[in-house]
């Protein structure tokens, strides 16, 4: 019999859906997501048309961390600020892109939400078509009554704190996966109706994998223990289905989601290459905290190799954290090696 092909809902329904179940639900939180979900339509035809339009490549600048910044990466940064910051539900932003605190212009109405995003991650991978992403979490802000003085200290919370998380994928098609603390749900965009339609609901992510993902050349500048977390996915033991498959494409998003979908582990250690970056080269508020939440979700586990990246208190809006994040139990065995529970 022919298999009945199963279009979901849209997003909107969904998110709809979820405010009806919590009986506090203003429709403030669905209206922010809704504003961020056109964001990522634009963020996503732009993508799309990089390789014929002029916005291809670098522009010449670097950012904070004095990585080149691609035309993209400007104009995705540009789009998520403006649409956002007039939505009313907003207190601040904070962007990768952004050195600083990004308050709502005065003549926008306030709310109590803060959006921490990353506009465009793995745009070193625009110029050869591979995935790309956005990522974003999404805080309420502690003193609600004080919006006008929004302060760090507002916006510096553990990632336990974030009440919502997800990502956009620009790949092969466009993918939303968001949590709001009640399971991780997949959407993809039907391009023909412009709108995101349910294709993965209630994602769990394999309790153990045979996928590890890491960037092999930096061996020479790990420690000792994080060689030897390489060196154990890499050895051979059928009982415990080793070695692992490599998988790393560069771009944290597409690594990330390949994982969640088919178990794995993502690496991205601390390592001593760059003295700016001791502690890895990923960002605690913009990319760790929203991943850390969408795994823990989906029933897997993200740590710094010593602590649950949720509950890190960033000391600084740019914090780097090292990253240790997939399928729980190769997630707590890299611990372990950290630990020195493991040799
Ligand atoms: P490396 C992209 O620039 C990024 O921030 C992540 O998307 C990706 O996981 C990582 O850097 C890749 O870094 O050092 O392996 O090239």
């Amino acid at each position: 019999m022919k298999k009945k092909s199963k279009v979901g809902i849209t997003i909107t329904q969904h998110l709809l859906n979820q405010q009806r179940e919590n009986p506090e639900a203003t429709g403030s939180f669905t209206k922010l997501l809704n504003e961020l979900i056109v964001a990522a339509k634009v963020i996503s035809r732009e993508v799309n048309k990089a390789g014929l339009a002029d916005i291809l490549g670098p522009t010449g600048t670097r950012n904070i961390y004095d990585d080149e910044v691609q035309k993209l990466d400007i104009f995705a940064n540009k789009v998520i600020i403006e649409r956002m910051q007039h939505v009313g539900e907003l207190c601040c932003m904070g962007s990768e892109e952004n050195e600083n605190l990004i308050e709502i212009p005065s003549q926008y109405p306030k709310g109590d939400y803060i959006l921490m995003f990353d506009p465009l991650d793995g745009s070193s991978n625009i110029d050869v078509n591979v995935s790309i992403g956005t990522i974003f979490g999404i805080y309420k802000r502690k003193n609600p009554d004080s919006c006008s003085e929004i302060s760090l200290s507002d916006v510096l919370q553990k990632g336990i704190n974030q009440v919502a998380a997800g990502y956009f994928l620009y790949g092969s098609s466009t993918m939303m996966v968001y949590t709001t603390g009640h399971g991780v749900h997949g959407f993809t965009l039907f391009p023909s109706i412009g709108e995101f339609l349910l294709s993965h609901e209630n994602i769990k992510i394999p309790e153990k994998s045979t996928i590890y993902s890491v960037n092999e050349s930096y061996y020479a500048y790990w420690d000792d223990k994080t060689r030897a977390i390489v060196d154990y996915f890499k050895k051979v033991d059928k009982d415990t289905g080793r070695p692992y498959t490599a998988r790393y494409v560069g771009s944290l998003v597409a690594d990330f989601h390949r994982n969640l979908l088919k178990g794995g582990i993502f690496m991205y250690p601390a390592d001593r290459k760059d003295p700016k970056k001791p502690g890895g080269k990923l960002r605690l508020m913009v990319e760790a905290n929203p991943l850390a939440m969408v795994v823990r979700e989906a029933g897997g586990y993200a740590s710094d190799g010593y602590v649950p990246i949720l509950d890190i208190d960033p000391g600084f809006l740019h914090q780097r954290t090292p990253l240790y994040i997939g399928s729980k139990k190769d997630v707590e065995i890299a611990e372990a090696f950290m630990k020195g529970e493991r040799k």
